[in-house]
């Protein structure tokens, strides 16, 4: 290392001191920043790491309270660079402890001799980029500063302790300690009365620990948390088989997962199991004590809706009530405030138990709120306890803390990273930070880091990192830095991913909730560890989009863009569509075609369950026309949607958008009928408008016999069934009824013209192309007949028609002429309220089941078909949709 001091100017230029020159200079060395000295010596870059403690760990480190564990299973918790590491380190158990975990690492930094290049007890004490040599200059605490081309913080994203908050701790006499900060030597609380402060995942596997030792033990609850049973033990047998057999293919299946463990995506829906299945399923994850397995495997729709995860959290209070035997106690230590892993749930060890012994006590802090600490104890609301030990099991300044609080970075024309994370962290890919050159983040805000396997996650990073440099250095470009509008579409994506999941419906330290003042917002990726990889991935493929390169001897190059502007399961649904390699649908012929659809409509799951379906015909005007009725479960009678599927007047029918009427019943509290109108090639056109009109027309008079209310039925149609009954409603006008209250038009085909730009931006790639689109147009209409208003109802006269709900989605092929449909309403007089859905797709709001950031259009569209039936707004979908878009604006916000 003493090669690389050298004796330079500092910026001003006014004196002369050491400076340590290197290439790349590492912050932390925990599980990131071994790993990071590993490749980036082994690139052949100069490196010095710089570590605040005396050894290697990081937040193994630091967190050395009693029982402090993993809880993600040890088998998966590792470096999985090194097949031979792999094979020379044995964990002795399903979760380890810290200080198994601290030697684990020890034993990685000896392997590959990694200690001669830390320099342990020394901090950074500020950051500051040197544009004129395209370098960072970090000033420490202790020894020479470093010069680096590169400044990677490996700082961890809970390693920045919360203060304590509570007025009077200097002024306690007795013992204090901090779960992130706890001391080397033995902390001896025998006999001793003890405070612990904080029920997550620290207080609570500490907490049974402590009690056993303490004389007495008061638990200072807030708010609280889901714990698990560990049941620790050896490491079960099933999933080291899995590994055993085939390391390569555990080992990437991790990678591409969601969270970072190799569990499969879950399918089957809760409504899908019985009452019994689901209590199965729960007992079978709850004895098996992984976290992961409970978080991810019960049913499919446990983590992404507030319905679903209520049947799973209730299960779970259950067992709380099961445990404690005390039920004020019990109905205490309950939570209600947040979905199940909304909140990082906890694995314990004897937890809830603890608070059957008569040494402990709970108290609540929603009922009697912590008013100061005292010299001899803790004062709340009701009470006075007098302890000898006061434990903080407070947390931390999660994710952003260490790397903005610890110190001043300063960033290209004088940038305080500070003042630009004010409004909430702003990064490209959780890894880079607009106005920061060189500057990189690993496990950042941005990425999935914790809600993953971390040893997963870091090495993705630092892999992804240490390619970058070794490509630029071989391209010759000295500085990277990402472009603002690369950041501000990451902050769009984050944005729209968070909608994905329930982390936006809690209040913790994964939104920022739990410091006071901080910015909050969804912090951590929460699309998953496969995409964000795949992510990664395409960045680089497609010639470091969103970056600026630059070198002394090369031509700058600036490839600008977002990365991701498709919603994230849409991103999902359309690679996993390009995967099949389906030939164009037209290929198949209609026959063919119509079997596809019927055959993928197959696979899906069913449509989540409504008061009562009925089939039925009704009297077409060349014959009988099929038709499904939903009916709300609520009591009726209700207004009447009549509904027209899509499938481009030639595929589908009254059953083939069945998740859509289901979820839309659901929503509204109406009665969906679905018309099974005739298809062409068979019937041409004007066959399916003039079904159209006469089976609204029959429905209208048939209210009553159908369960409905008296009065205007609603229109409702999806694609080529948009385009029924936007013409519908024409002909309603035209021919003396029925009366018709409103109309929902959801990407509607309505204009035979294909010159509009979204014909030609959305061509193709995104499920329906245009090529297919002239294949539809071809078997229902001749070109003599396109410009009838029977088939371009935006070429009729629009005055007079009900109000219209317009959705049009941006990638497809019949946004424009949707969006034409609206203005052309508007102008003739017609109010019109439009949802113009960004990132979405022809299919976005059909796929119920697949496209889960869906669900706010459709309560949207919920609320406008229950606004044109004069019906008050519904209270439930439509709270938790909204509820959501707040969380996940403010992120969307601060990057404007
Ligand atoms: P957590 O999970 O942030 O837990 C901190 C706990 O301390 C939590 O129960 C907080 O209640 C409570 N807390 C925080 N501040 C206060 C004040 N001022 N007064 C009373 N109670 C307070 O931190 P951990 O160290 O347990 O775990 C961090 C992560 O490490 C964990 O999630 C795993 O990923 C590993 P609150 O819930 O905010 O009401």
């Amino acid at each position: 290392m003493q090669d690389a001091v050298v004796a330079v100017s500092t910026l001003d230029g006014t004196h002369k001191e050491t400076v340590q020159q290197v290439d790349v200079a590492v912050v932390g060395a925990g599980f990131a920043g071994l790993y990071l000295l590993y490749r980036l010596r082994k690139a052949g870059f100069t490196t010095v790491t710089l570590e605040e403690a005396d050894d290697v760990g990081g937040t193994w480190y630091w967190n050395r309270y009693p029982g402090a564990r993993c809880d993600i299973q040890t088998i998966d918790y590792g470096f999985t660079f090194d097949p031979e590491l792999e094979g020379a380190w044995r964990w002795s158990e399903k979760y380890a402890t810290q200080p198994e975990i601290l030697r684990y690492l020890g034993f990685v930094a000896d392997r590959y001799d990694l200690r001669r290049d830390i320099r342990f007890r020394t901090k950074v004490t500020a950051a500051i980029w040197d544009q004129a040599k395209q370098r960072w200059l970090l000033a420490t605490d202790n020894g020479a500063s470093v010069s680096c081309r590169h400044y990677i913080m490996a700082t961890g994203c809970l390693s920045s302790p919360k203060p304590p908050e509570i007025d009077g701790v200097k002024n306690f006499k007795g013992e204090v300690y901090f779960t992130g900060r706890w001391p080397h030597e033995e902390v001896k609380l025998a006999g001793k009365r003890v405070a612990v402060i904080g029920t997550g995942s620290s207080g609570i596997q500490s907490i049974p620990l402590i009690a056993e030792q303490a004389a007495e033990l008061a638990v200072f609850q807030r708010t609280p948390n889901f714990a698990l049973p560990a049941h620790n033990g050896p490491v079960p047998g099933d999933r080291k088989a899995l590994l055993d057999n085939d390391r390569t293919g555990y080992r990437e299946q991790a990678r591409w997962s969601l969270a970072g463990v190799p569990y499969p995506q879950q399918t089957v829906v809760s409504w899908q199991l019985s009452d019994a299945e689901r209590r199965e399923r729960f007992e079978k994850a709850w004895d098996a004590g992984d976290l992961v397995y409970i978080l991810t495997q019960l049913w499919a729709d446990q983590a992404v809706d507030v319905d679903g995860n209520a049947l799973l959290a209730e299960l779970f209070r259950d067992k709380i009530r099961a445990a404690v035997k005390d039920p004020e106690t019990a109905e205490a230590l309950t939570p209600y405030d947040h979905p199940f892993g909304a909140k990082r749930p906890c694995l314990d060890t004897n937890y809830y138990a603890t608070f059957n012994r008569p040494n402990v006590t709970l108290v609540n802090l929603r009922q009697e709120p912590i008013e100061a600490i005292t010299t001899s104890g803790i004062k709340t609301g009701k009470r006075t306890f007098d302890v000898d030990v006061i434990v903080f099991a407070t947390g931390f300044d999660a994710m952003t803390g260490a790397i903005m609080a610890v110190h001043p970075i300063t960033g290209r024309g004088g940038k305080s990273l500070s003042e630009v994370w004010a409004n909430g962290p702003q990064t490209y890919l959780g890894l880079t930070v607009a106005g920061f050159p060189n500057l990189f983040m690993i496990t950042g805000p941005g990425s999935p880091s914790v809600l993953s396997n971390m040893a997963v996650s870091i090495e993705q990073h630092v892999d992804w990192v240490v390619d970058r440099l070794t490509a630029m250095r071989e391209a010759g470009f000295a500085t990277i830095e990402a472009t603002e509008a690369a950041q501000a579409g990451w902050a769009r994506h984050m944005a729209d991913c968070s909608m994905l999941t329930l982390h936006r419906l809690a209040n913790t330290w994964y939104t920022g909730a739990n410091v006071p003042g901080k910015a909050q917002g969804v912090m951590p990726y929460t699309g998953g560890v496969g995409p964000y990889r795949s992510i990664c991935n395409e960045v680089v493929d497609r010639g470091m989009l969103g970056f600026m390169l630059s070198g002394p001897s090369v031509a700058e190059q600036c490839n600008d863009g977002e990365i991701v502007r498709l919603q994230p399961d849409v991103r999902l649904v359309l690679n996993m569509l390009a995967e099949m390699k389906l030939p164009p649908i037209e290929s198949f012929g209609f026959q063919g075609a119509r079997d596809f659809v019927a055959q993928f409509n197959a696979s899906r799951p069913a449509g989540r369950p409504v008061g009562e379906i009925v089939d039925g015909s009704l009297p077409g005007p060349d014959g009988a026309l099929s038709y499904r009725l939903y009916r709300p479960a609520t009591p009726g009678p209700h207004p009447i949607v009549v509904y027209f599927h899509g499938g481009g007047w030639v595929l589908g029918d009254e059953q083939s958008d069945d998740p859509f009427c289901r979820d839309m019943c659901r929503r509204t509290g109406m009665i969906f009928v679905s018309v099974g109108y005739r298809h062409a090639p068979e019937y041409r056109f004007p066959a399916a408008a003039e079904d159209g009109y006469a089976a609204t027309r029959w429905i209208a008079e048939h209210t009553a016999e159908l369960g409905g209310q008296p009065g205007p039925v609603l229109v409702a149609g999806w694609s080529a069934g948009g385009n029924i009954a936007a013409v519908t409603c024409q002909l309603a006008r035209d021919r003396g009824g029925p009366k018709i209250a409103g109309q929902l038009l959801v990407c509607p085909v309505t204009d035979c013209r294909f010159d509009r730009p979204s014909y030609n931006d959305n061509a193709a790639g995104y499920f329906l192309t245009r090529s297919l689109m002239y294949w539809f147009w071809d078997l229902y209409c001749s070109p003599a007949d396109r410009t009838d208003p029977r088939v371009s109802p935006l070429r009729g006269k629009l005055a007079g028609l009900p109000p219209a709900f317009v959705v049009t989605c941006e990638f497809d092929p019949l946004r424009d002429e949707g969006n034409a449909y609206a203005e052309a309403l508007t102008a003739a007089g017609v109010p019109v309220e439009q949802l113009q859905a960004r990132g979405h797709f022809h299919s976005s709001f059909t796929m119920v089941d697949m496209v889960i950031t869906s669900v706010s259009g459709r309560v949207q569209m919920a609320e406008a078909l229950r606004r044109f039936a004069g019906l008050p707004p519904q209270a439930t979908g439509g709270d938790e949709a909204r509820r959501g878009q707040l969380a996940s604006h403010k992120l969307a916000a601060a990057a404007g």
